[in-house]
């Protein structure tokens, strides 16, 4: 059937499962079909009318990739990748989105996905061992098991700006862009925000705006991606080396392709380090950030010596040097945030029709019927793009009322910031398993590896505990405290930890996101795998059965 054959729930029977998911992104599928295999009765609830979960709601234009494509594919069914052809390395968002589709159909996943259903609140009833979960048009569901694949930056938010909602032209959020096209030539269009999500819109819009206007905030430290497409004979030679491909990333901490070097850049000479910076800057991808050498992002006077070889660049690459300086980040080093990967972002500020508007200088004071008005000037707009950001990693669970055992709210557990074991569960909410939930490697991770490791050790357990006849897990609350310590202890270390993000769980527009703390986990995939590993090997360590 297709997605429009699919109704909402309406308010009438209450569907009974032993699991339910929550969200039909890349984590939900992958999860439907383990447990559908294991013969587990499973179905998965989606707010949106299709699969794809990010690559669903962030249609922006010029939203793709920036892991490798055929490094970012699901690994456990060599059918797909025989029958799937990539065909550029970083693949535009529809590309990826048709990927979606192609394993929903390919799986039939389809028949088990209630679409246009969105949870509003889950609750546990410790009589029945059930989750409860309640959608916003009423309905309810119950399930023995709840697993959450509502993905760590699904819930967009907008900015606290005085009249936001006073505009009366075309707007739009790019977490939350429409399905029907847009159109951006002739049209004076503003972009507030330069994260990851604006660097790509800006770049792509600039080929056919009007008039552009670009207000930043906070300047972010970009990398050229480095994009090309895919013949048919380079398709083939990656489907032959898929194994290689999938054991490199593996063994790397954030599951990417590119190899850390195991040298200091303190300790080599300037023109080692001056030539290895020029190649993994020339090199596609991630390379520079991920695949640099290994004190970088640690160490502070390595990571200034690898700011200083971006400054250059950035500093060749616009045309006026005081555009330059706006544009080069001053309260950060390269790499303490997440690193947006561009194709010509810079060059955009070149352009005559292209204004940049400094808000450490001129900050927004209010959005009016027609436009922005800053502390210096009023701007008239066709169109307001809003590119600010997520409620990340912990703000999807936020948006879902989540009671557990005894009445414990989860958001008022998590007040302070997440606690939980291997960031795939929690004390106090019993069968309730979180993938890539907050301190999981996931979230930090070429997220598909990580999807496929979380999945099957979830699956694992479940299957598990009906061999075994149990039919509750929980983390004990000591495994809780040592893992929740242990995430915060590895992250100490890095240089990230100095700057306000979504990485250390800051965003200024909620309230109760102002103060650092770390919501992912720094360990790295393998150690963590490791970690879940060993728990599982000590019969699942850390876990109350029963
Ligand atoms: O969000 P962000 P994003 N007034 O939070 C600004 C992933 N991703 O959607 O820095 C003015 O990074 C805010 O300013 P500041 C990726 O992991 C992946 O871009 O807070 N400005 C910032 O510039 C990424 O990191 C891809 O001062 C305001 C921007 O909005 C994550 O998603 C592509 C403001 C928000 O940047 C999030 O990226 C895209 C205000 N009131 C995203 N409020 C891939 O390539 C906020 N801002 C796979």
């Amino acid at each position: 059937p297709t997605a429009a054959e699919h109704a909402a729930p309406t308010a009438t029977a209450i569907d009974r499962w032993e699991v339910a998911v929550v969200g039909a992104g890349l984590s939900g599928m992958y999860q439907l079909l383990k447990l559908r295999e294991l013969g587990f009765k499973v179905h998965v609830y989606e707010a949106g009318s299709n699969v794809g979960g990010t690559w669903y709601w962030n249609r922006y234009p010029g939203a793709r990739f920036d892991s490798e494509s055929w490094t970012y594919g699901f690994s456990f069914s060599d059918e797909l990748l025989k029958e799937w052809t990539w065909t550029e390395h970083f693949a535009p968002q529809p590309e990826t989105l048709r990927y979606c589709n192609f394993i929903a159909d390919k799986f039939d996943l389809r028949r088990d996905i209630t679409f246009n259903a969105r949870v509003k609140a889950a609750a546990w009833d410790d009589a029945a061992d059930e989750w409860e979960l309640i959608f916003e048009n009423g309905r309810r569901a119950r399930a023995h098991f709840l697993i959450t694949a509502i993905g760590p930056l699904s819930a967009p938010t907008m900015p606290t700006i005085p009249g936001v909602g006073d505009f009366k032209g075309e707007t739009y959020h790019t977490g939350l862009w429409p399905h029907h096209p847009v159109t951006f030539a002739g049209k004076r269009v503003a972009v507030i925000g330069t994260g990851a999500s604006g660097v790509q819109t800006i770049t792509e819009i600039a080929k056919t705006v009007g008039h552009l206007t670009v207000f930043q905030r906070t300047p972010n430290w970009c990398a050229p991606l480095r994009n090309s497409k895919i013949d048919a004979k380079t398709m083939e030679e990656i489907r032959a080396s898929y194994q290689d491909i999938f054991s490199r990333c593996r063994d790397h901490y954030g599951c990417f392709i590119h190899d850390a070097d195991p040298r200091n850049a303190v300790d080599v000479s300037d023109e080692e380090r001056e030539a290895f910076f020029e190649k993994t800057y020339n090199t596609p991808g991630f390379a520079f950030w991920q695949g640099n050498f290994r004190d970088v992002l640690i160490d502070k006077r390595a990571n200034d010596m690898m700011t200083d070889f971006v400054i250059r660049k950035i500093r060749a690459r616009v045309k006026d040097q005081k555009l330059a300086d706006k544009l080069i980040p001053t309260n950060h080093g390269f790499g303490t945030r997440r690193v947006p990967l561009e194709s010509g972002y810079y060059e955009v500020y070149n352009q005559a029709n292209v204004k940049l508007v400094d808000l450490r200088e001129t900050p927004i004071e209010r959005i009016t019927e027609k436009g922005i008005k800053t502390s210096d000037a009023e701007y008239e707009f066709d169109m307001i793009i809003f590119a600010t950001g997520f409620d990340a990693i912990t703000g999807a669970f936020d948006r879902i009322d989540i009671t557990g055992r005894g009445g414990q709210k989860l958001k008022e557990k998590w007040s302070d910031g997440p606690h939980t074991y291997l960031g795939l569960q929690i004390e106090g909410f019993p069968n309730m398993l979180t993938l890539v939930g907050p301190h999981n490697a996931a979230t930090f991770c070429n997220i598909p590896r990580c999807i496929e490791q979380n999945v099957d050790w979830v699956s694992d357990l479940l299957k598990y505990m009906r061999d075994k006849g149990y039919h509750r897990v929980e983390a004990k609350p000591d495994a809780e405290a040592t893992w929740t310590q242990h995430v915060h202890d590895t992250a100490a270390r890095l240089l990230l930890m100095t700057v306000d993000s979504w990485m250390t769980g800051v965003n200024k527009n909620v309230a109760g996101r102002q103060k650092r703390t770390f919501v992912a986990y720094a360990g790295g995939a393998p150690k963590y795998r490791q970690k879940c590993e060993e728990v599982v090997a000590h019969g699942y360590e850390g876990f109350a059965l029963s």
